[in-house]
């Protein structure tokens, strides 16, 4: 069993997608153990993103990621991470594999709806960074 962070960025809150969002990733098996809706301060998506800060993207990444709330979760299922990442698609939407989140409801490059860990590293900085261990154990099954 593996923990991954996903996100429903501010593009997929505003548009009404978290459902179809969720549906993604519960019909594919996985499992929500955690979820709270939040807004970040800019200052929160610097320090989410800083593996990014040297990008020329960074400061609209930033200023997008705090532009209204978002959902976070935790998944939870075998290799949770790269399945998450395959449900995902790939960065850029017109990129995206047919029948991934991004392929079917991404806007561009960077309002592209969803966010996953990509490593068990960054899940576990991640996870931390969205979730208290309370908030993780009430959604143990
Ligand atoms: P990922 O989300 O697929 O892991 P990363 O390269 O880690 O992609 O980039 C983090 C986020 O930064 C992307 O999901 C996207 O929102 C944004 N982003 C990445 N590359 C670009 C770009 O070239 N232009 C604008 N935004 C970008
Ligand atoms: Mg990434």
């Amino acid at each position: 069993m593996e923990r991954t962070l996903a996100l429903v960025k501010p593009d997929g809150v505003a548009r009404n997608l978290i459902g179809e969002v969720l549906r993604f990733f519960e019909q594919a098996g996985l499992r929500i153990v955690a979820m709270k809706m939040l807004r970040l301060s800019k200052k929160e998506a610097q320090e989410f993103y800083n593996v990014h800060r040297d990008k020329p993207f960074y400061d609209s990444l930033t200023d997008y990621m705090s532009s209204g709330p978002i959902v976070a979760l935790v998944l939870e299922g075998e290799n949770a991470i790269s399945r998450c990442r395959e449900i995902m698609g790939a960065t850029n939407p017109a990129e995206a594999a047919e029948g991934t989140i991004r392929k079917s409801l991404g806007l561009d490059k960077e309002k592209n709806t969803v966010h996953g860990s990509d490593s068990p590293e960054s899940a576990a900085r991640e996870i931390a960074f969205f979730f208290s261990e309370r908030e993780l154990l009430a959604g143990q099954r």
